[in-house]
């Protein structure tokens, strides 16, 4: 039975990526932060049979004895601060954990087993943010970075030091560089998700308002659920390389409130929605769209779920869960 150690496991990425690896026969094993992580409960009731081992990405002792009791043949490092916009706000906790913490996490996969014949295999999250400001249209593994967040910063910081290890010490790692990729189990503070959880509730009577910020901002939008698979793909393969894995779409918000709205069943969004300048960033990504031909040519990797099928995915998980909350609203 192959082993996985996957840490950001309570996360959307770590959640899919739990339940994919374990359809496919793995033992899985989740990394969980903190005393007390409410978010532990749900691996323990949604996910049972992840084996839950503590550590930090801040803690490299920590890390290795994870990794010794997990003695894993693939490490999949999701764990991140992830919102960007969070990133303005605690820049120095960004780097030391989106970035610094890569590294502290490929010297204990060197420690624990990386340079053995019985390599480990590692999977960096690397993201499209990188591209930033971007350089090229589209954006593939060749694109110069020019990140424009101290998240985007950090994520450079983690991508080359994978490449650099790999270099370096051979060890067995490789980078995925992901564009946006969404899902019902999306936080509700990312743009995707505020905008279909607030449709729904908009169309049940229990919300009034959205209020966002930029409306013209492009991204190219998957399902999370297409993008654990490739991951998984990645290490599959003989050599380890980097990975460009988009839709080759892209869309503004503008679009993506106006679908919503409409698989709702609201009409006239306009009215509803509100921009505020406190959801607008101080540099922001205006554009990107990704080309994933690599990884559709050497991995066989396709989207299954398009733009429209994820917003209509995500507005009728919604519709779901606020008609339940607001049933058992009215019974109490
Ligand atoms: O949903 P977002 O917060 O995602 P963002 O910043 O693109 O980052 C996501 O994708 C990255 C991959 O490119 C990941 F690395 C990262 O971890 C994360 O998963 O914002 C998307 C866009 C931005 O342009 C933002 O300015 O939506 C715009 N936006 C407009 N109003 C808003 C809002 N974003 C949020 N979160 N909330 C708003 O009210």
């Amino acid at each position: 039975m192959p082993r996985a150690f996957i840490t950001g496991v309570t996360g959307q990425d770590g959640q899919h990526m739990a339940e994919f690896l374990h359809s496919k026969g793995y033992e899985v094993f989740g990394m969980v932060k903190g005393q007390n992580n409410p978010k532990e409960q749900i691996i323990r009731e949604e996910f049972p049979y992840v084996n839950i081992v503590p550590g930090d990405l801040a803690d490299l002792p920590s890390l290795v004895k994870a990794l010794e009791v997990a003695q894993p043949d693939e490490v999949y490092n999701l764990a991140a601060i992830s919102f960007v916009a969070l990133s303005w706000n605690q820049a120095e906790l960004t780097a030391n954990l989106t970035g610094t913490g890569v590294l502290r996490m490929l010297e204990a996969v060197r420690m624990v087993g990386g340079q053995t014949d019985n390599k480990i295999r590692f999977y960096q999250a690397s993201s499209s943010e990188m591209f930033g400001k971007v350089r090229q249209i589209p954006q593939d593994e060749l694109t110069p970075f020019h990140p424009r967040s101290p998240y985007g910063c950090a994520k450079v910081f983690g991508h080359d030091i994978t490449v650099n290890y790999r270099e370096s010490y051979g060890l067995w790692a490789c980078s995925g560089i992901l564009f946006n990729h969404e899902g019902p189990r999306r936080g509700i503070e990312f743009v995707t998700r505020k905008v279909t959880n607030a449709a729904a509730r908009i169309k049940l009577g229990v919300q009034d308002e959205l209020v966002l910020g930029n409306l013209d901002a492009k991204r190219d939008w998957g399902y999370a659920g297409d993008y654990v698979k490739a991951m998984w793909m990645m290490l599959q393969q003989d050599e380890p390389d980097d990975f460009v894995i988009a839709t080759g779409e892209t869309h503004t918000i503008e679009e993506l409130v106006e679908l919503a709205f409409d698989v709702a069943g609201v009409s006239n969004w306009r009215s509803y929605v509100r921009q505020d300048p406190k959801f607008f960033r101080p540099a922001e990504v205006d554009l990107l769209i990704g080309d994933s031909t690599k990884a559709r040519e050497k991995l066989g990797w396709v989207p299954e779920v398009d733009f429209a099928g994820l917003v209509r995915m995500m507005v009728e998980n919604d519709l779901r869960l606020e008609s339940r909350k607001a049933r058992r609203d009215l019974t109490d």
